[in-house]
Order: structure tokens, then C-alpha cells, then sequence
């Protein structure tokens, strides 16, 4: 699974990217200082189910603070798109192209209106960041239109002659963008186009494309530089741009961290509060910055953790599962409690965990069993947020 953070130059995508992941990738006051694409892990809030059970869990891939597990999730920072990116403009179409596998996108956008349509620097209030909403979309559905458009009469006379179904060809064509078939019937009746692409408008392809977009890369706004936005812009973006929009400000965000990081604080990554160490000594410069950041994050935090989270678990409608070997102690073969987490879609059963444990693990899948009620589960039985299962698979 995988969310991409994209939107144009400058609005501060390596800085939300880097406060998430701790990645330290390189953040400037000007466009297109990223170029090649970053990947890193950021992580989502579960309650850990060793509250439920009593215990002290040994987490392998992520920490666990006070029964809260932190589960790591894969995080891609393109570089910035340009209008006409999809043409090519400003390399965007190799930009793009690094999108094809994001699940969902995090669209980053400069809600201080700071930052021209390029990403050069203007006085903030000047651009209206609703503009660079549509921009976005545009750009993607013209990207995703134009990889349906090639040869497209030619392929619309077979599928009329030869009689194939138009869902599997534009499936088969789009499959390199993570588009499923499910995602393009609904993108047609959605449309509510005929059966006989021959007949599809130029508007009509553009209209397909931009429901295949809305459906397959699902986006939410990171409206950031909040800390300076003026909150009428931040009250259009919510109101206007039909996205969930989550106030940002990753600066802040990243500060935090680093701050922690450092021994100078304790925070914890979406609270909206944070303590100084004992004993700390900050300089007058470090004590202004920190209690400019104290007062902003006690309304809303900094916005960082909690879109990540709504992009896992609303866009994506993912849930934890918490694997494990022996059911009665909770732990692998090594004897790690509650060991690992995975996130899962929403509607997965356990043979699917099993696949994701392993190929292996999945192609020996026999039965699995609740942990929780130590009752087998069917091959029917839905995942729910904080299963505790024992894959059972042949030897
Ligand atoms: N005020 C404010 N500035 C921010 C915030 N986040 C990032 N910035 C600043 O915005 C500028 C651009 O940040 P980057 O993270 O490099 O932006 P980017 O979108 O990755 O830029 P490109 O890689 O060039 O596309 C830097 O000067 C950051 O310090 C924020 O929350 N508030
Ligand atoms: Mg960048």
C-alpha cells in the first residue's frame, strides 16, 4: 500500500514527507528541489491489542508507546507538476509516471497562496489555492487520458467489431496505474457514456478519465503553511474543493521531531501538545520558535499524523491485523509478542493476510483462528481493525 504526496513545487511536499518519515530529504525555498522521487515510511495509530490481552508487546517493525502502535506505512514525495506536466512540461510525465502504483494521494497544497503556479515565491494571500486544486486534477485525469488516448480509435473499432468488453480493454490498458475492473464500470456508469466507444467524444474520454482518476488514486488536501494561511482560504479549500482538507503545517511538524529526536522534547507525533525534557536548555531563538509552535498545534495539531491516518483509513479503508504463531502467547517462533501489524483492506479475509504474511504461508493456507476468542475463522470471515490471528498452514 502505498500514499503519494503530490501537488506543484515549493508548497512544502519534501517537508511533510520528511516530518513523516524522518527521512531527512532535501527541502528548499524554490521549485523543483526534488527531482528524484523519495520513499520512506510513515506510520498510522492503532491501539495495540496488547491492551486487550494484558501484555507487554515486543513490536518488530514499528514501536508501540503506552498501548499505542504505530504501524508503518509506504510514503512517495514526487517532484512538483507544472500545468502541462502531463504533456510533459517541466518533465512531468516521468513525474507522474512515479504514481502509477500510489494507492491514494495526498495532495499538498500551499494554502497560504504563497507560491505561484510554477512554485516561484509571491506574497502570501496572492494565489488562490483553489486554483491549484483544479490544476491537480486536471493534470492527472490529462495524464490518465492521455495513456487511454493512444491508438484509441483503432482499439474502439475492435472492441466494436470484435465485439470485446470495453471495461476489460481500458482495464488491460490502464493495469500499469493500479486500475482495477471494478474501478472502471463504476468510472462508465458513473458517466453514464454508451456501450460503443466508437461513438465517445473527445469530452467523454476526458469525462471517463477524470472518474477513473477520482475512483483508483482517491485524494485528500493537506492545505499547509496553515501557520500563515490566511483562514478564509482554508475555509473555501473545505468548502469548495470536495476533498477532506486537513490544516498542515509540516515546518512545525518536522520541528517537532526533530526536537524530540534531539532530547529537547517530548511529542508524540499528532498530539497537540508537547513537554520540554527535564533540564533542557534552549536558546532564545529555540524558546520563541517552540512556544509559536506550542500555541498553534493546541487547536489542531500540525495536521501531518492525522492525513496520513485519514488517507489509510478513509480513502483507503485499511485496517490492522495483528498476526502471531501461538495463539495462547501471542508470539512468533522467537517468541515476540504481538510481533507485527499489517495493514489490510477493509473486506480482506484471512487467506489474504496469510498471502501477505508470505506467498508461502498463503499457497499452504489451511484455516486461521481469533486469538482474541480462540475461535477458528471461516474463509468468508472479514478482517476487523485489530484482529489478533494464527494462520494455520501445512507443514
Ligand atoms: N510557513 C511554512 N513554510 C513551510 C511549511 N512547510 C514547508 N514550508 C517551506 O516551503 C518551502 C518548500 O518546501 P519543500 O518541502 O522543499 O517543498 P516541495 O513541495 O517538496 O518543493 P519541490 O521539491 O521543489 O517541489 C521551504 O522553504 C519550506 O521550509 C509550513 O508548514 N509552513
Ligand atoms: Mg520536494
Amino acid at each position: 500500500m502505498q500514499i503519494g504526496i503530490v501537488g506543484k513545487p515549493n508548497v512544502g511536499k519534501s517537508t511533510f514527507f520528511s516530518a513523516a518519515t524522518m527521512a531527512g530529504a532535501e527541502i528548499a525555498p524554490y521549485p523543483f528541489t526534488t527531482i528524484k522521487a523519495n520513499k520512506g515510511m510513515g506510520y498510522v495509530r492503532r491501539v495495540c491489542p496488547e491492551r486487550f490481552f494484558g501484555v507487554k508487546c515486543n513490536p518488530r517493525n514499528a514501536a508501540c508507546t503506552d498501548g499505542t502502535r504505530y504501524i508503518p506505512v509506504e510514503l512517495l514525495d514526487v517532484a512538483g507538476l507544472v500545468p502541462g506536466a502531463w504533456q510533459g512540461k517541466g518533465l512531468g510525465n516521468a513525474f507522474l509516471d512515479e504514481l502509477r502504483q500510489a494507492d491514494a494521494l495526498i495532495h499538498v497544497v500551499d494554502a497560504s497562496g504563497g507560491t505561484d503556479a510554477d512554485g516561484n515565491q509571491v506574497a502570501p494571500g496572492s494565489r488562490d489555492p483553489m486554483e491549484d486544486v483544479r490544476f491537480l486534477e486536471r493534470e492527472i485525469s490529462m495524464w490518465i487520458k492521455s495513456i487511454l488516448d493512444r491508438n484509441f480509435q483503432k482499439t474502439a473499432k475492435r472492441i466494436h467489431l470484435e465485439g470485446l468488453k470495453v471495461e476489460a480493454v481500458i482495464q488491460e490498458r490502464l493495469s500499469g496505474l493500479g486500475v482495477q475492473a471494478g474501478d472502471v464500470s463504476a468510472a462508465l456508469r458513473s458517466t453514464g457514456v454508451g456501450q460503443d466507444p466508437t461513438e465517445w467524444t473527445d469530452e467523454q474520454l476526458y469525462s471517463i478519465s477524470d472518474a477513473i482518476r477520482r475512483i483508483s488514486k482517491p485524494m485528500l488536501i493537506a492545505a499547509n503553511k496553515a501557520d500563515m494561511a490566511p483562514e478564509e482560504n482554508l475555509r473555501r479549500l473545505a468548502e469548495l474543493s470536495g476533498y477532506a482538507v486537513i490544516p498542515c503545517a509540516a515546518e512545525y511538524e518536522l520541528a517537532l521531531r526533530k526536537a524530540s529526536r534531539g532530547g529537547l522534547v517530548d511529542y508524540l507525533p499528532g498530539s497537540r501538545s508537547f513537554t520540554l525534557k527535564e533540564g533542557t536548555q534552549l536558546s532564545e531563538r529555540q524558546s520563541k520558535a517552540l512556544e509559536k509552535i506550542r500555541s498553534y498545534i493546541k487547536d489542531r495539531g500540525t495536521g501531518v499524523q492525522q492525513a496520513i491516518e485519514e488517507a489509510a483509513f478513509k480513502l483507503l479503508d485499511l485496517v490492522a491485523v495483528f498476526p502471531v504463531e501461538d495463539e495462547h502467547r501471542l508470539t512468533n517462533h522467537q517468541g515476540d509478542v504481538l510481533p507485527d501489524a499489517l495493514l489490510v483492506r477493509r473486506g480482506s479475509g484471512p487467506r489474504e493476510m496469510a498471502y501477505r504474511i508470505h506467498t508461502e504461508i498463503g499457497n499452504k493456507y489451511i484455516t486461521a483462528v481469533n486469538a482474541k476468542t480462540k475461535k477458528p475463522i471461516g474463509h468468508d470471515y472479514e478482517l476487523q481493525d485489530g484482529d489478533v490471528v494464527k494462520i494455520v498452514s501445512k507443514a
